[in-house]
């Protein structure tokens, strides 16, 4: 007979001292942590399941680009989705719970939610290459097992694989169909619309990429069967950093988060002077591109780069296929988008930026809002989604001449080759190299666009960050009170000044952006915002 709720929860005692809390990308910590964690994420995903009448439920382990011992798990909802958001509340609420009351929140749940323990529930998951996973996946099923979910391994997936995997098997069979329901189906989806959005058009010299040593490597190595070869005019890719062997050198001086926060390329490098290169992070949600120039060093193109050059070629494609009036098109952002990149967007191409606070939860939820949104955060996660209105648009304009009959293929072929449901590496990888070899660019070009204002990070420790709340997508302090005012005092004196701190929400600290004219002054702002704030 299957364990009780009561009997399994047992098993997986939660550490006594410790509180836990669904934040921006589910719970993440040291993997040691995690059992009773996951155990109960397990249990929320089947209550989550059967309130939606059984529709499937991910969950995903992983902790992204964290170091290799910590792990993490977060649930994803039927169309590929974060979370909703109050359910995040509920799962906090059964993480916190003492062993013994684990089943007796599980019922109360249950009955104020108004689920019928009757539906059915069904889950799937996978997770990414740290050790400590297949661990977590024991816990996880034992939660399964005792909500009595139906449930389905996946194994090892990038986490945008499980975000299609998800709406797929919730869209199957109805016209809304977003892909065949298995991991070829995906390589296939992307592999058809990267040739049909290319078609035509060269793309120049290999692109070098950085997997981090994690589970991108692998699975970009399984993609490349089903792409266009260099020979054939299609695409030369060089995989680095894709040793999953080892454990220790995942997200080790590699991988996206370390190039963009370190602003340099990998210390393993080998590329030459001009070369383009991008990298993944370890569970292949972020992308970032960046290149060596001859006479000015390391150039990065981030998540700003990424969003401005969709949001200026599908803004052109667009133009081109009669559809600038009927279409509303327009890019998210948060706080931490230079300055430059928002100036470019609303004056150079004529678009609308909205800015909401960091997490692709919330820039997702506002970019639904355009027909055509693009979002992204400055560290590189960030898609395109397309309203119901443009995929018709896309589907059903006859076109006048053949110009537009190409732009509207390119179109409807962009939004295959996009994963809608959340920031894909491996798919943004194949959205800026078809926007390259579409405008004949290299990332010399690319990098012209606009001029970046110099910026600085800093991490501040705080006595308590909670402390620290915040308006207006982030960009204002509201407590402690008198604070901002400090801060906008700052500001004033710096030519081209912006300056914000906010509570991060993902580690115990608080972070303090500036921007400037100078490299200098960035320094000088931050550092004196940061002294303001302690
Ligand atoms: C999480 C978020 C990421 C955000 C980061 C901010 C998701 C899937 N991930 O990793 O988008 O940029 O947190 O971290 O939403 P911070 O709050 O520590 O600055
Ligand atoms: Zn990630």
């Amino acid at each position: 007979m299957a364990d009780t709720i009561l009997s399994a929860a047992a098993k997986h005692p939660k550490p006594e001292d410790k509180s836990f809390k669904y934040g921006t990308a589910g719970f993440r910590m040291k993997a040691n942590l995690l059992d009773s964690v996951v155990f109960r994420v397990g249990l929320v995903a089947a209550l989550r399941s059967r309130k939606l009448s059984g529709q499937t439920i991910g969950v995903m382990i992983t902790a992204s680009h964290n170091p290799p011992e910590d792990n993490g798990v977060k649930l994803v909802d039927p169309m590929g989705d974060m979370l909703e958001a109050s359910w995040e509340g509920y799962t906090t609420i059964l993480a916190n719970a003492p062993d013994a009351e684990v089943e007796g929140v599980y019922h109360k749940l249950e009955t104020e939610l108004n689920i019928n323990p009757e539906s059915p529930a069904r889950v799937i998951y996978a997770r990414d290459t740290r050790p400590s996973g297949p661990t977590l996946v024991t816990a996880l099923v034992d939660g399964l097992k005792a909500a009595r979910a139906e449930y389905t391994d996946y194994k090892l997936l990038t986490t945008p694989q499980l975000h299609y995997l998800t709406r797929c098997i919730n869209t199957e069979g109805t016209p809304q169909s977003y892909g065949v329901v298995s991991e070829k189906g995906y390589y296939e989806k992307l592999g058809a619309a990267f040739a049909r959005a290319i078609k035509g058009k060269k793309i120049s010299g290999p692109v070098i990429v950085d997997c981090a040593n994690g589970v991108g490597g692998p699975k970009l190595t399984e993609l490349l069967k089903y792409l266009p070869k260099a020979l054939e005019g299609g695409i030369d890719i060089k995989v680095v950093n894709n040793d999953v062997l080892r454990p220790e050198s995942l997200n080790h001086e590699c991988g996206a988060d370390f190039v963009k926060t370190k602003q340099r390329a990998p210390p393993s490098s080998k590329a030459g002077p001009n070369d383009r290169c991008c990298s993944l992070d370890g569970d292949a949600d972020r992308l970032i591109y960046y290149f060596t120039d001859p006479e000015h060093g390391f150039r990065l193109l981030d998540g700003d780069r990424i969003a401005t050059l969709a949001a200026s070629f599908i803004g052109d494609l667009s133009r081109e296929a009669g559809l600038a009036d009927e279409l509303k098109i327009g890019v998210v952002q948060t706080a931490y988008a230079n300055g430059a990149s928002t100036k470019y967007i609303v004056n150079g191409l004529g678009l609308p930026v909205v800015c909401t606070p960091t997490g692709v939860k919330h820039l997702h939820h506002a970019a639904k809002n355009f027909d055509v949104g693009v979002y992204f955060e400055a560290n590189g996660h960030g898609t395109v989604v397309f309203s119901p209105q443009a995929l018709k648009a896309f589907n059903t304009k006859s076109p006048e001449s053949p110009a537009q009959a190409g732009a509207l293929e390119t179109l409807r072929a962009l939004t295959d080759l996009i994963n809608q449901t959340v920031g894909d590496a491996l798919s943004d990888m194949l959205l800026v190299e078809t926007i390259l070899a579409h405008k004949s660019w290299t990332p010399r070009e690319w990098d012209l666009t606009y001029t970046d204002l110099p910026n600085r990070l800093v991490r501040v420790e705080v006595t308590d960050r909670y402390m620290y709340k915040t308006t207006d997508a982030e960009r204002k302090l509201v407590e402690p009170a008198g604070l901002q005012e400090q801060i906008d005092g700052l500001v004033k004196k710096f030519k081209d000044g912006r300056s914000f701190a906010r509570a991060s929400g993902t580690e115990d600290a608080l972070r303090v952006y500036a921007e400037a004219a100078t490299r200098a002054e960035a320094d000088d702002l931050a550092s004196k915002v940061a002294a303001l704030c302690k």
